[in-house]
Parts: structure tokens; sequence; C-alpha cells
């Protein structure tokens, strides 16, 4: 029989580059939707330090060290990450920022992670730090998943987040075991000239697979990081600890899935 793959020369395209690099990074498919989300970060953000919205939410939030000590960055965080799940349109905005990307790669039946994640990383701050690692070395992360992270302001070097590119990861992995004893920091030290560093300019999204290594370190530039990260995958993917109903919510179940879920069959007739 001859092969079948009937994705479309784009989609094609895509997901090569997916799979050799791990991840995706382009344009965000819905402006307003991100500029919404973005003013509505400085607004809660600027509620929570007793101040007015700003007039340039990418200021405010770049040089939010200015106005917040490390004391009390995570009641910040907090306070912004509630302030988001309470904002109705929330999800739905951030979904538009990748919608077809998300379709391409993953699937068009999906299933959204309920939480979210905001990374806020003041200059030299170490004290929220996410080091090296992949999501599926913990058993409570499918290989199924993959992460849609939204940059707030311009993030690039050290800003940003590391990875190891996908086709790089796979020969690393095979040499872990060489690491067990020594520990993550020399693993990071061992694969550093090979992790790159992603360069996303506000305005842009990142969809990555969280089974490549990745990960971040000290911010060494001059001002702040802002960015979320919201896990998406397929509804009929395996579920592991992270649970449809608790961890992930249907977002995109199409009728002949919902007709065949309900599905019995008639009883009577062969018996
Ligand atoms: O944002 C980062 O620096 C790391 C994010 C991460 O580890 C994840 O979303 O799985
Ligand atoms: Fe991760």
């Amino acid at each position: 029989m001859h092969k079948m793959d009937f994705l479309q020369p784009q989609e094609k395209e895509l997901s090569l580059s997916f799979i050799q690099k791990g991840y995706i990074i382009q344009p965000t498919e819905d402006r307003a939707a991100l500029d919404r989300i973005q003013s509505q970060i400085a607004t809660l953000a600027a509620t929570f330090l007793g101040k007015e919205p700003p007039q340039n939410p990418t200021d405010f939030l770049n040089n939010i060290a200015n106005s917040i000590g490390i004391a009390q960055l995570n009641d910040l965080r907090l306070h912004v990450i509630s302030g988001l799940m309470e904002t109705d349109w929330f999800r739905k905005a951030y979904f538009s920022c990748a919608r077809s990307l998300l379709e391409t790669l993953v699937g068009n039946e999906l299933v959204m992670q309920r939480n979210l994640g905001l990374s806020v990383q003041l200059p030299h701050d170490d004290s929220s730090l996410l080091p090296l690692h992949s999501d599926v070395w913990g058993s409570e992360c499918s290989p199924f998943e993959v992460v849609l992270w939204i940059p707030l302001v311009d993030c690039y070097r050290t800003k940003s987040m590391f990875v190891l590119p996908a086709s790089l990861d796979r020969q690393w992995r095979d040499r872990m075991h060489e690491f067990a004893d020594k520990g993550t920091e020399s693993l990071f030290e061992a694969i550093e000239p090979e992790v790159e560093w992603l360069k996303v300019p506000y305005g842009n999204v990142v969809v990555f697979t969280p089974t490549i290594m990745h990960g971040n370190r000290v911010n060494q530039e001059a001002t702040t990081r802002w960015t979320l990260n919201i896990r998406f995958k397929g509804v009929f993917t395996p579920y592991s600890d992270k649970r449809l109903g608790e961890y992930f919510s249907p977002i995109s179940v199409r009728p002949v899935s919902r007709i065949g879920m309900k599905f019995q069959l008639p009883g009577g007739f062969n018996e």
C-alpha cells in the first residue's frame, strides 16, 4: 500500500520543525487578545501595589523591580494568578493566541490545563528558578502534552528559558546515567554549550514539548521577565495523575466524539 500522510505542505513543515527542535516560536495569532492579557496583568500588578493601571504595560512590567522586592514577589505573583483565573475571557483569549498552531501540532480536540503558570523573575533574583528538568522525568506529566508559553515582555538570553533541542535531547538522554551521582547542575554544565535560549520578542508565542530538557537561570538582564505557561493535549490521549476534570478541562470536543462517548449498544438483538 502507498504511504499515507495527508498533512498539508505547511503542516508538514511545522511538524518536521517541531520534531527536530522540540519547539516552535511564531507571532501570536490574535494580537488583540495578547494585548488584552498583557494589560490585564499590568492592571492586576498595579492594583497589588496600590497604583493606577499603567499607561504603558510593557514598560511597567519590565521595570517592576523599581516598585517591588524579592520579599513581596510571590504575593504579587499569586495575586496576578488569582486575578487571571477570575477573568472570564482569559482562557479563551490565551488559546486564541495559538489556536491553529496547537491544532496542527496536537489535534483539534483538546483539553486545557485548568491552572496557569506565571513566572516573574526580577533581575539577579535567584529565589524563583526552575533548574534543568524534563517534565516527564517525574511521572505526572504525559509525553502527549505541550506547553503554550507566552511572554508579556521581550524575552531573550537569561531573561528567557533554555531548551535542549529535541534532536540533541535524544543523544543526551542516553548519557543521563553518567550524571546520576553528580546532580543536575553538572548535567547542565555538560549540555550548556548545546542549549538554546529562546529569543521571543513580545507579540510571539512558544509551543514546546516538555519531554525535552529545559529550565531557566538567574535573569542577568536589566529588566524583569514575565511569562505565562499553560498545558494542552488531545482529549483522547492517556491521562496519568493529571486527570480530566481536575487538572485539564475539555475545550474543543467535536460532535461525533460526544455521540460516541454517550452511545450504548441496544441490548436484546443478539441474545
Ligand atoms: O518558563 C520556564 O522557564 C520553564 C517552564 C517550564 O519548565 C514548563 O512550563 O514546563
Ligand atoms: Fe518544565
